[in-house]
């Protein structure tokens, strides 16, 4: 029976653009695991009850229910031991946390000043009132205001993935000679500002966007060919 997947979706149910659920997207298909996809919307409280909380991604296998991206990594890894490894054992695990940490915590918040004014465009118009609000009063800024001068500001944020550059100057993938969990955390959180924004974050011959190219092409091309604002 095919995995569930609820995943946070715009007004146009197949732009799907949670950097979170991107992880978990990526993380089947490297799992090879059979899913149904079904899309979320911001406002959808209800949708999601059977969870006992609000956020996406979500995962429904069999009557199991797992929300957070990285408890759902793990998950996979303890349910589908026969399928290859997305943490690759407890080393590779304890490295993916940090990984996962740091995204999360520089990344991420990096990427949100630059593109979150974006995001309101792709959201249907009864989310929209919810996301400005939340976002507005989590920044202390209107959402025009948190955006304004990112051409000038991108240069900052493509400095602070050095770390992750060097890495992949010395190998392919996070994961060293094959992708796993760690390229989807970090690759899948690349995909929020594509689907959501046609501003470009990384520079084109950039170490960074000829791995992120790499990891869109994987299992079939799905993410390269996801849909996009
Ligand atoms: N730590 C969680 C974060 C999940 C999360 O924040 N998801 C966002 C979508 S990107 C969400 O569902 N937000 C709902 C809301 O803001 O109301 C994970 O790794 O899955």
């Amino acid at each position: 029976m095919a995995i569930t997947l609820y995943e946070l979706a715009g007004a146009d149910p197949a732009l799907v653009f949670s950097p979170y659920c991107w992880r978990t997207r990526l993380a089947l298909a490297h799992k090879g695991l059979d899913v149904e996809t079904v899309p979320w919307c911001f406002t959808e409280t209800d949708k999601l009850a059977f969870s006992g909380q609000g956020k996406v991604p979500v995962i429904v296998d069999g009557a199991k229910a797992t929300h957070d991206s990285w408890a759902i990594a793990e998950y996979l890894d303890a349910a589908y031991p026969d399928r290859p490894s997305l943490l690759g054992g407890q080393a590779g695990a304890a490295h993916a946390r940090f990984i996962n940490a740091w995204t999360d915590g520089v990344v991420l918040p990096g990427i949100a000043r630059l593109v979150v004014r974006d995001i309101l465009d792709v959201l249907r118009p009864q989310d929209q009132p919810y996301f400005r609000t939340s976002r507005e009063r989590a920044f202390g800024m209107t959402l025009e205001q948190v955006q304004e001068g990112r051409e000038a500001r991108v240069v900052e944020w493509r400095r602070a993935l050095a770390p992750a550059r060097t890495v992949l100057k010395a190998q392919p993938w996070l994961g060293g000679a094959v992708p796993d969990y760690a390229d989807y955390i970090l690759a899948g959180s690349l995909m929020w500002p594509r689907c959501v924004s046609r501003f470009q974050l990384l520079e084109d011959d950039d170490a960074m966007a000829l791995w992120f190219a790499r990891v869109r092409g994987l299992f079939g091309g799905m993410a390269e060919a996801a849909r996009t604002a």
